[in-house]
């Protein structure tokens, strides 16, 4: 039997699978909290850890105490992740009530349930470069926070009234890390990096003839997921629980992030046009982006760079994936992957 176990909440989304990887390569007994759906939640893992090594899978919901206390009891672990949340923030603009119920109410349930299961777990809170909003980059954990979405107001709420009270008033070893955005081949693909690395390569391999985004002129500190969960663990071996922000210090702009991806399929991208009517032409002058307003947010974070140099003096964590990097491996895994589909 493994000397340590975990339990992760969001264990089907993208760091869930990163983090079941490392630890089960840490030798640790992994658990994951799943919901019930119609499709079989091992559907979704099977094929991103190894095989051999088991995820053991608990049902549970963080709109539902009594399914986490359950959860708990069952796992019984040393440490807990939760990483589980409605994580996107345009979506959280359409459904804030869906979004504050997981993202801050969720986070009391089971707090609620760990402190009365044992006291003595530590706890990796997943909060986000989002809670800093319209606080100008660089940002590091003196910044102020300033969100402007529903999303990151909820992550703020659940930091301010669950985290920082669980720890220091309960004295729960409970760590935040506010992540700044990382993306890898298993990201949504409703996110803005892996709707474009899926783009070019459908549009490189002739499957979609064009596509649309939303602000080019957002700018984002992105990094490398599988870097990302090793913070996080990090954290909670460290002596005493703390904050601490993870991310690159480099940012780039979205329409960078379009010109950096089409380079990597040898295609090139020429924009044209201003605003809404602004258009990305192929090298034969065909339309290949289009501008929609459905893709822009009611209020937009416009840009992002984190500063991690307390993770980096404390924990030991640097980021080994350049955003270059990032980038190549996001859409030549597309494009190979698609490539062998069609
Ligand atoms: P993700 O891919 O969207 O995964 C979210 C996970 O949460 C999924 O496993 C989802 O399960 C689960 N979930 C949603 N609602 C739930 C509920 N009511 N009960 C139980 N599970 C629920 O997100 P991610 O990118 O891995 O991010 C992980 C965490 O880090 C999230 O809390 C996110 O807000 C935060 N974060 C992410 C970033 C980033 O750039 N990726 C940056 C900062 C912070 P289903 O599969 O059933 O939907
Ligand atoms: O948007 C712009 C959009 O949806 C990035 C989540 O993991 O990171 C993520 O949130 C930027 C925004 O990520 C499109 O307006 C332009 O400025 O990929 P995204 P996000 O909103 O930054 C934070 C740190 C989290 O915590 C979240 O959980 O790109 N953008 N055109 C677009 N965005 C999308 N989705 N789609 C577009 O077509």
């Amino acid at each position: 039997m493994a000397d340590k176990r975990a339990l992760i909440t969001g264990i089907t989304g993208q760091d869930g699978s990163y983090l079941a990887e490392h630890l089960l390569n840490l030798g640790y007994e992994v658990w994951g909290l799943v919901r019930r759906t119609s499709l079989d939640p091992m559907m979704r893992i099977d094929g991103l850890v190894h095989p051999r090594r088991r995820i053991h899978i608990v049902y549970g919901n963080l709109r539902d105490g009594a399914s986490l206390r359950s959860a708990l009891e069952q796992s019984q672990p040393h440490e807990i992740y939760n990483l589980a949340a409605q994580s996107d923030v345009g979506i959280s603009f359409k459904c804030p009530d869906e979004t504050m119920e997981v993202n801050y109410l969720g986070v009391g349930r089971l707090l609620h349930e760990a402190m009365h299961v044992n006291p003595q777990v530590r706890i990796y809170h997943a909060s986000t470069s989002e809670m800093f909003g319209k606080t100008p980059p660089p940002q590091n954990e003196h910044s102020p926070f300033a969100p402007v979405s529903p999303y990151g107001e909820a992550k703020l709420l659940a930091y301010e009234h669950f985290v920082k009270p669980y720890r220091d008033k309960h004295g729960l070893f409970m760590c935040s890390g506010i992540l700044f955005n990382h993306e890898s081949p298993r990201r949504g693909e409703h996110f803005v990096t892996r709707k474009i690395s899926m783009s070019l390569a459908k549009l490189k391999l002739g499957l979609q003839d064009d596509f649309s985004l939303g602000n080019l002129r957002a700018v984002r500190d992105w990094g490398f997921a599988g870097d990302y969960v090793k913070a996080m663990h990090l954290m909670l071996q460290h002596e005493k629980p703390d904050d601490y922000v993870i991310a690159t210090g480099t940012s780039h702009s979205v329409r960078d992030f379009v010109e950096t991806a089409a380079k990597v399929l040898e295609m090139d991208v020429r924009w044209t046009g201003a605003g809404f009517e602004e258009v990305g032409l192929d090298r034969n002058g065909k339309v290949i982006i289009r501008i929609d307003e459905e893709f822009y947010r009611p209020v937009e974070v416009q840009s992002l760079r984190g500063d991690a140099s307390k993770a980096r003096r404390q924990l030991g964590w640097s980021p080994q994936v350049s955003f270059a990097g990032l980038v190549d491996m996001m859409v030549k895994n597309d494009f190979e992957r698609l490539a062998r589909r069609s």
